[in-house]
Formats: structure tokens, C-alpha cells, sequence
């Protein structure tokens, strides 16, 4: 039997399962390095910390790891249902939360490592987490796609961390009570991005869709609706998409070096979000909170059950 010690968070309703102890050991290399070790060696404990019957296609699992560079609080590898992500915004808030929980970081600043590069924290005393989110950029203005079943759609490509397709074009109202057909519709861009082979400026894939409308709130600037690899809907107003869709805000001049976005998700939870200017684009700084839901430990019964390594895709 495996053990895996766990705390559970949500931020803005989006979940985050952080892993203690019990993973199997993946070297002192880089977090790029353990994150490749992880996938091609033990991508099962990933189905069976993140899948069903343990976890869920909104989990996002974040493995806590020693960091490379003594100066970070900690290093940490995200995955979901699907695989693996270069960051994550609201996992980040999640974990913070939990290792202030845990009594292993007070308020004040902080750094953490991940697969795509040190990000920096602030964990307030009201335990409001901001993230110096990796720098953000455009890659690419007012693509055009034909969508089979909804014709033109225009977006931005951009990197926040994770790629993203950026859009305004939506065929129905952002609510809770559309998500299924706006998953529908994202997944939809999604494939025909996938079929017309547009992909990021390292070639990566754009294997997250964000849609923005205006916002029905008087407490946030617009609404998104973010589809994530894994088909799910991201609860929350997603950190990296957030960062993404600052950097494309900052290209097209509409929102100044300082200036306070603040970008409800479609549960109607908010990130506040500000950048300074980088070499190729913007550092965002997006601050949310978060909520320990959960502690406990996964069981693993690798000898008797035959679903101990989850429902993989
Ligand atoms: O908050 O960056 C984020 C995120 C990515 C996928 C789900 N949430």
C-alpha cells in the first residue's frame, strides 16, 4: 500500500491538492528536469493523485519539492488529469495558503520554484497571496479561425505562464448555467487550433481557451470563462490566463504600467492583477486567496485494486 499525504485547497473554487510526502523521489535536477522524470517515469501516481476515484478533471495536483535554489521557499511540479503545467496561478495561491497553513512560511516575501522559471510571492497578513507571475507576453494579435459549427472566431495567442487563446467572441452569455455549452465552444477552438497546427512561439500548444465579456459585477473590470487541458472549466479567474490577458491588455495600450485590473472568473471570484513592464512583455503580479477544504492521505492498493492508479483519459 502507498501512502501520500495531501492537503486540499480551493482558490476562487478551483482546487488544489498539494503533495507532501509518499511521491516517489525524482532527483535534485532541475524542476523542468523532475517535472520530465515525473512524466515519462511515474505519470501514473499522477492519475492517481488528480483522477477519479481520488481527485477530479478540475483538480490541479502541485508535488512540493525541494527547491534547486536555496533562496526559494520551496520548488513545485503542477499536473492535472491530463498531464503537466508550466505554472499555475491559482495553484500557486493554493499552495501558499497551505504552507502558511502548515506553519512553514509566515507573511511577507517569498520565492518559488517552478518548471518555467522563479516566481516571486507575497503572502499578506490578511492571507491574500500575490504572485510575480513569469513574464507574459503576446505572441500573436487578432488571429482568425473558422470554428466548425460557429464560423469566425478572432483571438490573441499569449503566454502566461501556459499558453492561451484569448477571444471576446462568444456565442451565449458568460454564466455559470452555460458552462456546458461554453465548454462545448472552447473545445471547440480548441480543435481548430490543433487543426490548423497554430501553436505558441516555442511551438508549444495553446491548450487553454479564455473567453472575456464584459463583467455583470461592479466589483471586477471583465468575466472570463477559461477551458483547461483537461476539458474542465477553471472555477476561478485562472492566474495565468489572467497574466495573459494583462499582456495583451498592456499591447494594445489599454491598461498602464500600475494600473489595477481586476478579472472575474465565472463563479464570480476575482484576481487583481498589475504588471511592470519586462524585456518582451509584462510582469503581472495577480493576487487572490485561497481556503484549506482538506487533510488527509491518499491510499494506494497497488497489489489488490485494480483501479489503485485512477481512471486515466
Ligand atoms: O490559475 O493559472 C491558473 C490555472 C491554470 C489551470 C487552472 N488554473
Amino acid at each position: 500500500m502507498h501512502t501520500i499525504d495531501f492537503i486540499d485547497s480551493h482558490t476562487g473554487g478551483e482546487p488544489t491538492r498539494v503533495v507532501l510526502t509518499g511521491f516517489p523521489d525524482l532527483g535534485n535536477g532541475s524542476l523542468a528536469e523532475r517535472r520530465e522524470l515525473f512524466r515519462t517515469r511515474y505519470d501514473r501516481w499522477r492519475q492517481a493523485i488528480a483522477c477519479e476515484p481520488r481527485g477530479s478533471d478540475t483538480m490541479v495536483g502541485a508535488l512540493l519539492l525541494p527547491p534547486t535554489d536555496p533562496s526559494a521557499c520551496a520548488g513545485v511540479i503542477y499536473f492535472n488529469n491530463v498531464g503537466y503545467l508550466g505554472m499555475c496561478g491559482h495553484g500557486t495561491i493554493g499552495l501558499i495558503r497551505t504552507l502558511h497553513y502548515l506553519g512553514r512560511i509566515t507573511p511577507g516575501k517569498h520565492r518559488l520554484e517552478t518548471p518555467v522559471g522563479m516566481v516571486g510571492i507575497e503572502l499578506h497578513a490578511d492571507g491574500r497571496v500575490a504572485i510575480d507571475n513569469v513574464e507574459s507576453y503576446r505572441h500573436a494579435k487578432d488571429v482568425v479561425l473558422d470554428v466548425p459549427g460557429y464560423g469566425t472566431v478572432t483571438g490573441d495567442i499569449a503566454w502566461g505562464g501556459n499558453w492561451f487563446f484569448i477571444s471576446n467572441d462568444s456565442p451565449l452569455p458568460l454564466t455559470l448555467a452555460n458552462q456546458r455549452a461554453l465548454t462545448v465552444y472552447t473545445e471547440a477552438i480548441r480543435l481548430a487550433l490543433e487543426a490548423e497546427n497554430i501553436r505558441g512561439a516555442d511551438n508549444g500548444e495553446i491548450d487553454h481557451i479564455e473567453i472575456n465579456a464584459p463583467s455583470p459585477q461592479a466589483d471586477a473590470d471583465a468575466r472570463n470563462f477559461v477551458l483547461c487541458p483537461g476539458l474542465a472549466y477553471d472555477r476561478s479567474p485562472c492566474g495565468t490566463g489572467t497574466s495573459a490577458k494583462v499582456a495583451c491588455l498592456a499591447a494594445d495600450g489599454k491598461l498602464a504600467s500600475g494600473q489595477v485590473w481586476r478579472q472575474g472568473g465565472i463563479l464570480g471570484s476575482v484576481f487583481e492583477a498589475q504588471y511592470t513592464a519586462g524585456s518582451r512583455g509584462v510582469l503581472p503580479r495577480i493576487t487572490g486567496s485561497a481556503h484549506i477544504t482538506a487533510q488527509g492521505q491518499l491510499l494506494i492498493d497497488a497489489e489488490d485494486d485494480p483501479l489503485a492508479w485512477g481512471i486515466g483519459n
